[in-house]
């Protein structure tokens, strides 16, 4: 066990005795919606994979170790204090954990720290990726790097509409990274089951998925891989009607001068006023809908004889 690991003893158990685990990012708390409904969604989605049978491993950093498993005041802090909260990508961990310090891991940290504590699925809201304008700001997510180094899939709901998401997905091509349409053939867009692109793959089921992360991981092939699971219909926001909203809130980014680590939780805050509310209810269903399919996919995992 990495000696910087905190690991509640409920997922402990459970990671021995070959149990379904799933594990849960904390940056969407701390960075991707607003208090209560951060709480309130974070509280629901650990609820949606019990109820399946399976153990939520929510993961942060707390006083420099990497913890695996919150309680639900740790929860409930990292949701009230959300912009006093570090955002920690992978780079940041070693510094964070030098100087024992807080934060709320992205996409990135948390595949790393989970296949640190051995746990293989892990359910977020959308990946990050390659942002429009990246051929000038080179502003690509860490996450997409990760997926090649964490051996970790990672249902998401494809990638968030604020990305260039054909570049996103030549990338994830570039690093050899499965995508993975589950149920479809097409790329979801986070807030539209449609993006006009295509998966490379498709499986039908957690059986299916099951079957291919072991065939990945037992060829010797590291890294993660995307399951792109799409928003359930009934919550999707057609892409006609959002497309306009995100392109504004990008150009206010690149006008107001936004960089770096503050680019996608300021596009978030931005299309959730803009659509008043609208884009953070298909956020929070989206999520609860993707940690519902991880336990699934944790459990025929499990199953695999
Ligand atoms: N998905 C959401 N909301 C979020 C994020 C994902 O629905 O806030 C976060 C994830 O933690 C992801 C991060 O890893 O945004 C990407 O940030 P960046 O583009 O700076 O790598
Ligand atoms: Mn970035």
């Amino acid at each position: 066990m990495n000696q910087f690991l905190s690991i509640a003893p409920e997922v402990v158990e459970a990671i021995r005795e070959n149990r379904p685990v799933v594990a849960l990012e904390s940056t969407i708390i701390a960075h991707g919606m607003a208090f209560p409904q951060n709480a309130e969604t974070a509280f629901a989605v650990e609820k949606i994979i019990r109820d399946e049978g399976c153990v939520p491993a929510t993961i942060a950093v707390r006083a420099g170790k990497l913890k695996v498993g919150l309680s639900k005041t740790e929860i409930e802090t990292l949701a009230r204090n959300g912009a006093s909260i570090a955002k920690l990508s992978t780079r940041d961990l070693p510094h964070a954990v030098a100087l024992g310090r807080d934060g709320a891991t992205t996409v990135a940290a948390t595949m790393r720290i989970a296949a640190l504590a051995g746990i293989r699925i892990f359910a977020t809201g959308g990946i990050g990726g390659v942002h429009r304008g990246a051929a000038e700001t080179f502003d690509i997510s860490a996450d997409l790097g990760e997926m090649a180094l964490s051996d970790v899939a990672v249902v998401t709901a494809g990638a968030k509409a604020i990305l260039d998401l054909a570049l996103t997905i030549e990338k994830l091509e570039t690093l050899g990274v499965p995508v993975v349409g589950y149920g479809t053939q097409e790329f979801p867009a986070f807030y539209s089951r449609i993006s006009g692109l295509k998966c490379p793959m498709r499986v039908d089921g957690p059986e299916e998925l099951a079957r291919l992360m072991r065939a990945k991981w037992a060829m010797g092939l590291k890294g993660g891989i995307v399951v792109a699971n799409p928003i359930p219909a009934q919550y999707e926001i057609p892409a006609y009607e959002i497309t306009p909203i995100i392109e504004k809130a990008v150009a206010e980014a690149r006008d107001e001068k936004v960089e770096g680590r503050d680019v996608t939780p300021f596009l978030l805050a931005r299309l959730a006023r803009a659509t008043a509310g609208r884009s953070l209810a298909a956020n929070i269903e989206l999520v609860k809908n993707n940690a519902l399919v991880a336990a699934r996919i944790a459990k025929a995992h499990a199953e695999l004889p």
